[in-house]
């Protein structure tokens, strides 16, 4: 295993002003959003939309990376580029999603395992062929009556360790991401307490794995009040207790955490970044991997019309550099409507 070269690319990922855009949604995750603008989600409307972002002009001044999905890493644009060579042209680095997505966990009613380690090493050494440099894996735990429960998490966190050392062991970075669901009406000290849980789970785990933390990076949810939760919480608690429970589970050797919006409002998970950025002193890049925080205001603006492409690549590029200043400790909420 080239422990170097993996640690250059996990730093790369997280180089200053960078974030990675999470583009891998699966295909009842992407229908589930055309929904939102009445477009069927067929492979023709897919490739145009994940065209319309990749292309979006000097995206790779704020975007150091993208998470493909396997449909959309075999796709090319209307030109006939492959999408992970245009990807490359515009100086970001290719990802893939390998997991095979979360399914009820046996005897375990509310709770989910991830699968996907089937023939992993097989499809990780042909996503490499194509061009991929990291992966991704997500877990989902969720908050409720007496969950998660021990199991949950042990068995989550061993599949996130052996994910992750396949990909070492393949010459891809893991991004390692474990989510703590904002769905319930639970505070905020709650889902501090789960995440550290879950994120004091999976580290050692990992290490048992021999998971080498430089080459790696983590994808956590930030620490909020459940998406049903009366809680308000100012930005400034999110990230004291975010950071809190972060430093209490992850090594010091890990270069960087690159947070998932989990649904929060765009602006929110731009906010809250920000406020981490700005505590300062943090042993490991803060920065993001943001799926509907980073697309959703393009989606709504392309709304699946030829026409709207440019508009669209605005909106995206607004919430890119947004979130590039929010990771540089740079942003401040007025730079919203300056810009729009
Ligand atoms: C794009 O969403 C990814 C999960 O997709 P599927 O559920 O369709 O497999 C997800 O892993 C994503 O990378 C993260 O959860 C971050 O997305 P958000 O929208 O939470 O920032």
């Amino acid at each position: 295993m080239d422990i170097q070269a993996l640690a250059e690319t996990a730093q790369a990922l997280v180089a200053d002003g960078k974030g990675v855009l999470a583009a891998d949604e699966s295909l009842s995750t992407i229908e589930k959003r055309f929904r939102r603008i009445d477009l069927p989600s067929t492979p023709d409307n897919r490739q145009a939309y994940r065209e319309m972002l990749f292309t979006a002009p000097g995206v790779g001044e704020y975007i150091s990376g993208v998470i493909l999905f396997d449909e959309t890493i075999r796709q090319s644009s209307r030109d006939g580029v492959p999408f992970p060579e245009l990807l490359r042209q515009q100086g970001i680095i290719p990802g893939i999603k390998v997991d095979t997505g979360a399914k009820p966990l046996a005897l375990f009613e509310g709770e989910k395992i991830t699968e996907g380690l089937d023939g992993l090493r097989d499809r990780l050494l042909e996503y490499r062929g194509m061009g991929a440099r990291f992966t991704k894996w997500r877990a989902v735990i969720s908050i409720g009556e007496g969950l998660p429960t021990a199991t949950c998490l042990a068995s989550n966190a061993e599949a996130l360790a052996r994910f992750a050392a396949l990909s070492q062991e393949c010459g891809l970075v893991p991004i390692v991401e474990p989510e703590v669901l904002m769905d319930g009406d639970h505070a905020m000290e709650h889902c501090a307490e789960v995440t550290t849980r879950t994120l004091a789970t999976v580290f050692p785990r990992l290490l048992q794995h021999r998971v080498a933390f430089d080459g790696m990076l983590l994808k956590p949810n930030m620490v909020v009040p459940g998406a049903e939760s009366p809680q308000e919480a100012h930005a400034d608690d999110v990230a004291r207790m975010t950071l809190h429970v972060l430093r209490q589970t992850v090594p010091a050797a890990v270069p960087g955490i690159v947070f998932l919006s989990g649904g929060q409002h765009d602006e929110w998970a731009t906010r809250h970044l920000q406020a981490m950025n700005a505590i300062g002193g943090a042993p490991w890049e803060l920065s993001f991997s943001f799926a509907r925080a980073l697309q959703m205001p393009a989606l709504l603006a392309w709304g699946g019309k030829e026409e709207n492409v440019r508009k669209a690549q605005q909106a995206f590029l607004h919430r890119a550099r947004m979130n590039s200043l929010a990771r540089n400790g740079r942003y401040v909420p007025e730079q919203e409507r300056k810009a729009a």
